[in-house]
Parts: structure tokens; sequence; C-alpha cells
């Protein structure tokens, strides 16, 4: 069983559209502590973090609250670096994984571990407050964690940079000509809506699980936004895209990542509850938090079932 740290991070400057700042509250409303604890886990639910002062920030004029999302990246990898047991950071909009994912490369670092990035999403948030067009850092984050060039006035990242071969991507079908092909340049794995209709979830997934755990000693980061889901399953989020996983694709990666036991962190992001019809898509996530901390229709062999070694 495992010790689950709940923070909330009610970030919403990644964008302009108000609303994800009440993503945490909207969790705890849909249950999240008590489904948790009911799987057996120890859940602590530190409340909701807070940012320090805002700094001034160099670059482009369009950029939305530059100065509040580095701030809440500071918090972030503070928050987190720190934590023992698994932390759940939930969002907030994805600039909240500036902090989260940089604060877990630290916290890796720091027990001599790599760490892994699996990045479940319909964008590539691959652009650099040079190369945004819509001003939006929720865009950002990933360039940010693998150390690109563009965060002049951000915390420098506390940790290594998540290196591209440790970076998977599945639900892709949203991705700016500014993103990819500095994207497609790289060694991470990119799995678009093209690929995953061809394949499923399940093959490439098994196959980036694999590569986690012959890396051995090694942490595993999810980070889980909203428009991952089809929007007829998850509407509450600002930037829906057609054609996302199905209820039984999401589940399905959620119990596969769970059978691996690899996963170390999470992120849920961009839930917007003030667009929920309701608190269907929060209940939707959470269920979907449950199918990756271990809640089974029938128990299933774990460690070592079809991904290699265990640790
Ligand atoms: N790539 C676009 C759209 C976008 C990225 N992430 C979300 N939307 N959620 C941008 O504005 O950077
Ligand atoms: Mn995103
Ligand atoms: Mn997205």
């Amino acid at each position: 069983m495992t010790e689950i740290t709940l923070i909330g991070v009610p970030l919403d400057s990644g964008q302009t559209r108000p609303g994800c700042l009440m993503g945490p509250d909207a969790y705890r409303v849909a249950g999240i502590v008590p489904t948790l604890t009911g799987l057996g886990h120890t859940v602590r639910d530190i409340g909701n973090v807070s940012h320090g002062p805002v700094p001034e920030m160099p670059g482009p004029a369009h950029l939305v609250r530059p100065g509040e999302v580095a701030a809440w990246t500071e918090a972030l990898i503070d928050a987190g670096r720190s934590v023992e047991g698994m932390p759940v950071f939930m969002g907030g909009d994805h600039a909240l994984a500036l902090g989260s994912v940089a604060g877990m490369a630290a916290r890796a670092a720091d027990r001599d571990r790599p760490l892994f990035v699996l990045w479940l999403d319909a964008h590539s948030d691959f652009h650099t407050p040079l190369t945004t067009e819509s001003g939006n850092l929720h865009g950002t984050p990933v360039a940010y964690y693998t150390g690109q060039d563009g965060f002049e006035g951000f915390p420098p990242l506390p940790g290594p940079p998540v290196p591209f071969d440790n970076l998977c991507m599945m639900g892709l079908r949203s991705v700016d000509p500014g993103e990819r092909d500095r994207l497609a340049a790289t060694d991470a794995q990119l799995h678009d809506m093209r690929a995953i209709d061809e394949t499923g979830f399940a093959a490439p997934l098994r196959d980036f699980l694999a590569k986690v755990a012959a890396a051995g000693e090694a942490d595993l980061h999810v980070s889980l936004d909203v428009d991952f889901l089809d929007p007829s399953i998850a509407p509450a989020v600002g930037t829906t895209v057609p054609g996302g996983a199905t209820f039984r694709e999401a589940h399905l990666v959620m119990e596969m990542l769970s059978e691996s036991e690899l996963v170390t962190s999470l992120d849920l992001v961009e839930l917007n509850p003030a667009m929920d019809e309701r608190s269907r898509t929060a209940r939707l996530m959470v269920e979907l938090t449950a199918s990756l901390m271990g809640k089974r229709i029938f128990d299933r062999p774990t460690r070592g079932f079809g991904y290699g070694v265990g640790r």
C-alpha cells in the first residue's frame, strides 16, 4: 500500500479561462480521499499550496501572467521535492507541471534515480516562451523540464533536465507547427492518436513500462491532462479536442500503470469545474486515479507481469 500526499494546486495562470483554480476542491468533493483510503492507501491531504512574491519577468509581452507561473513553479518545486511517498498534484492547469516535474526530477536525483515521464495529453506542450503564439504557458511545461532555452526569469531547474529518451507522450492530436519539428527531432517516444488507432494503447505502453523497469531503481511521473480523454466523457476542460481516449482505453492505461508498480508521482490537470456537468469529469478523473492506484475488476498478477524485470 502506498503513502499518498495530495497537493492542491489552485493555479489558473497558465491560460486565460477562469475555473481551473477550483480543480483541487472539485477532486475533494468527488471523493478522492475516501476513494484512495478505501483501496487501503494512507492518504494525507496537505491542502492547497500558494506561491510567493510574483517576479517581474522579461520576455515577450503577449505571455499570460508569466510572473505568476514562475512563482508557482518555485513553490511546486519546493512542495514536491521533499515529499516522501507518492505526491498527487491536483491542479490547476498544466502550467503546474513546470514545477511538479522539475521537482520530481530533483527528488529522483536526490535519491540517485532517473526520472521517466509519461505525458497523457492531446497536446505536446512543447512551446517555449519564445515560440508560443497564444502566450498560454500551460503549453510550455515539457520544454521547461527538458531544459530548452527561452525560460529567462523562471527558476533554474533544481535537478537534471528530463532526458527525451525518458519521455513518452500518448494521446497527441493537437501539435502546433512550432512544436512539431523540434519535438520530432528528439528521442521522445511520441504516440499520436493516428498511431494509437492502429496499435491501441497497450502495446506502446507495455514497451515504455518495460523500458522504465529495465532502468532498475527509477521514478515514473504520470501527467494526466483532462483533454487526453475524449470530450464526450470529459467535457470539463478549456481546450477540448475530439478523438481522445475512450473510457475503457483510459482505464486500461491506468490499470496497466498500476500493475507495473512503477508510478511514483502523478499530476491531475486542466479540470475546469465551471465547465463540468454534475461533476462527471471530476468523478471520472478520481475513478481513473483509483484504477492507477490498484482498483481492479479481478485480481491480476502484478510484479513482472508483462514488463520484464520488476523492481
Ligand atoms: N498548443 C496550443 C494549445 C494548447 C496547448 N495546451 C493546451 N492548449 N491545453 C498553445 O496555446 O500552446
Ligand atoms: Mn497539457
Ligand atoms: Mn492538453
